[in-house]
C-alpha cells in the first residue's frame, strides 16, 4: 500500500514577506518548454495542410483516423438517444441552474453625461465566434461542456464550436457519448472530433476540408479559444493566444481548505480525496491553525485512500510537493495563507465562515460552509468549473459570461461638447509635440487654424 502522509508546511510563530509566503505555497512545477518544441510543428503543419494534417496528428496520437472529422448530426441525436436517463436529468439540472446564474450575469449596458452634449456610454458586445475544447484523457467530463457552453450562449455568441478527441471506448472515431448527448441537449451542432495541439490549431487558423465529406470548408476559425486541457492544449494555447483570445492557461486543477477546529475532519478529507482524484499532479491543500483537526484528517485519509476507487493516483496527489497541510497560528494567518495560495477552489470550514469570506481575496470560486463543497460546483450549484489554477486567481476570474463579451466604449460629444474642451485638447496636443492632434478639434470651429490670430 502505498504512503499518503501529507507533508507539513509550518508557518507558526514566522513572519514572512510578501516573497517568502508565496514561497512557501506549495505548487506543481510547471514544465512547458519541452511541450513548446512539440506543438510548434504541430499548429505549423495544421496551419499549412488542413484537415489532412487534422486526420494524421489523430492517427498519431488518438490511434484512429477518423472518418469525419466534423462529428454528423446524427451521431449526436443517437447519443441523445442512448444517454441513460438519470444522467440525462442530472445534465439538465445542471444546465438549468447555470443558465439562470448566467442570465442574471449579463452586464448592463451604461452611459456618463460628462456636461451638456458630452456623453460617453458603454456597449456589451458579444464574440462572434468561439471554440470550446474539452479534454479527453483520464477522465471525460460532459460537466465542462455545458460551463463553457451555457455562458457563451447567454453573452449571445453567434457562431459556437466544440472540439473534443475521439474517445478511448469506441473505433468509430466519434467522441464520448455522453459529451455529444451534452452537445445535443444544449443545441451545439458544430462539434470536431480533434484533440490535443491539432484542435487549438483547427479552431485558431480554420482548417479546409481534404475529404468529400469535410465539405469545402472544415472549420471556419474562431476569435477566441476557451477551455482546460493537457500540457500540449494549454501550451498551444498560450502559442496562438494574441492571434485569437484564450480564457487561460489552464494548469492541473487544486483545492484548499480553510479549516478551524470546529471542522469536520471526515469531510475535510473526503474533500481532498475528491480533488485529488482528478490527476496525479492535482493539488489538496489544508491551511488549519489546529494541530488536533491536521491529525485526525491525516488519520481519517489513512482509513480512505486505501479504500478509494483511484486510491493509487490520490495517493500521488496528495503526497505530492504540489500538496500540504499549512499549520497557521491563527485565523488571520490562515487568511493570509489562502490569499497567497490563490486556490482554484477554497473552501470555508469554520465555525463563522460569514466573517472569513469577506476577508477572502485570491480565490477561483469561494465554497462557503460545510454544505457547498466543491463536487456541487464541478457538477450543480449553478455556478462555473472552469477556475484560475496555480495562483492565477490573484489576476483572473473563472469563466462567465463577461468571458465571451468585450465592452467597447462609444464616444457621443456634440459641437457643443467638443468646443468647450477645445483649447484645453490643443494644449494636450501641443505639450506631446502633436499639433496635427490639436487641428483636428480646432479646425472644426476656426477658420485657419494655423492663424494664431483666430484662436
Ligand atoms: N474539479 C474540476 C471540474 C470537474 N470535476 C469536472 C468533475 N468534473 C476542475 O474545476
Ligand atoms: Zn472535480
Amino acid at each position: 500500500m502505498s504512503d499518503n502522509t501529507m507533508r507539513i508546511i509550518d508557518l507558526r510563530g514566522k513572519r514572512l514577506t510578501r516573497a517568502e509566503m508565496l514561497e512557501a505555497m506549495p505548487r506543481a512545477e510547471m514544465g512547458t518548454s519541452e511541450a513548446s518544441e512539440l506543438v510548434r510543428p504541430i499548429l505549423d503543419d495544421v496551419k499549412a495542410r488542413g484537415a489532412a494534417a487534422l486526420r494524421d496528428f489523430g492517427e498519431k496520437f488518438d490511434h484512429i483516423r477518423t472518418k469525419n472529422l466534423r462529428v454528423p448530426a446524427e451521431a449526436m441525436q443517437q447519443a441523445l438517444d442512448e444517454l441513460d436517463p438519470e444522467v440525462r436529468a442530472a445534465i439538465e439540472e445542471s444546465v438549468r441552474r447555470s443558465r439562470a446564474v448566467a442570465a442574471s450575469q449579463v452586464p448592463k449596458d451604461f452611459h456618463t453625461d460628462l456636461a451638456e452634449g458630452a456623453r460617453v456610454s458603454e456597449r456589451w458586445i458579444p464574440i462572434d465566434r468561439v471554440g470550446l475544447y474539452v479534454p479527453g484523457g483520464k477522465a471525460v467530463y460532459p460537466s465542462s461542456v455545458i460551463m463553457n457552453v451555457v455562458p457563451a450562449q447567454t453573452a449571445g455568441v453567434r457562431s459556437l464550436a466544440i472540439a473534443t478527441p475521439p474517445s478511448r471506448e469506441g473505433d468509430d472515431g466519434l467522441p464520448s457519448k455522453t459529451i455529444l448527448a451534452t452537445c445535443a441537449i444544449l443545441g451545439v451542432t458544430e462539434v470536431y472530433a480533434v484533440g490535443g495541439a491539432q484542435a487549438i490549431a483547427m479552431f485558431a487558423y480554420g482548417a479546409r476540408g481534404s475529404e468529400p465529406q469535410d465539405g469545402e470548408i472544415l472549420c471556419d476559425p474562431v476569435d477566441k479559444i476557451t477551455g482546460p486541457g493537457n500540457i500540449f492544449v494549454a501550451t498551444a494555447k498560450s502559442m496562438v493566444s494574441g492571434m485569437v483570445g484564450i480564457d487561460a492557461v489552464a494548469g492541473p486543477t487544486e483545492i484548499a481548505i480553510l479549516a478551524d477546529k470546529d471542522a469536520n475532519p471526515s469531510w475535510v478529507a473526503a474533500d481532498l480525496i475528491g480533488q485529488a482524484e482528478h490527476d496525479e499532479l492535482a493539488g489538496s491543500v489544508l491551511i488549519t491553525d489546529s494541530e488536533e483537526l491536521a491529525a485526525a484528517v491525516q488519520k481519517d485519509l489513512d482509513y480512505r485512500v486505501p479504500r478509494t476507487e483511484h486510491a493509487e493516483r490520490v495517493a500521488t496527489s496528495l503526497t505530492g510537493r504540489q500538496s500540504g497541510i499549512i499549520l497557521t497560528d491563527d485565523l488571520d494567518q490562515s487568511v493570509a495563507a489562502a490569499n497567497s495560495y490563490a486556490a482554484e477552489h477554497l473552501e470555508i470550514q469554520t465555525a463563522d465562515p460569514n466573517a472569513v469570506v469577506p476577508r477572502i481575496m485570491n480565490a477561483g470560486a469561494i465554497f462557503r460552509g460545510p454544505y457547498s463543497p466543491v463536487p456541487l460546483g464541478d457538477y450543480m450549484s449553478g455556478s462555473n468549473h472552469v477556475l484560475p489554477t496555480g495562483g492565477t486567481a490573484r489576476f483572473n476570474s473563472g469563466l462567465g459570461v463577461h468571458t465571451f463579451l468585450k465592452p467597447v466604449e462609444v464616444i457621443e460629444y456634440d459641437e457643443q461638447g467638443l468646443k468647450a474642451l477645445a483649447s484645453r485638447i490643443n494644449a494636450f496636443a501641443v505639450s506631446e509635440d502633436l499639433p496635427g492632434h490639436g487641428e483636428c478639434v480646432l479646425s472644426r470651429f476656426v477658420d485657419d487654424p494655423y492663424d494664431k490670430a483666430t484662436l
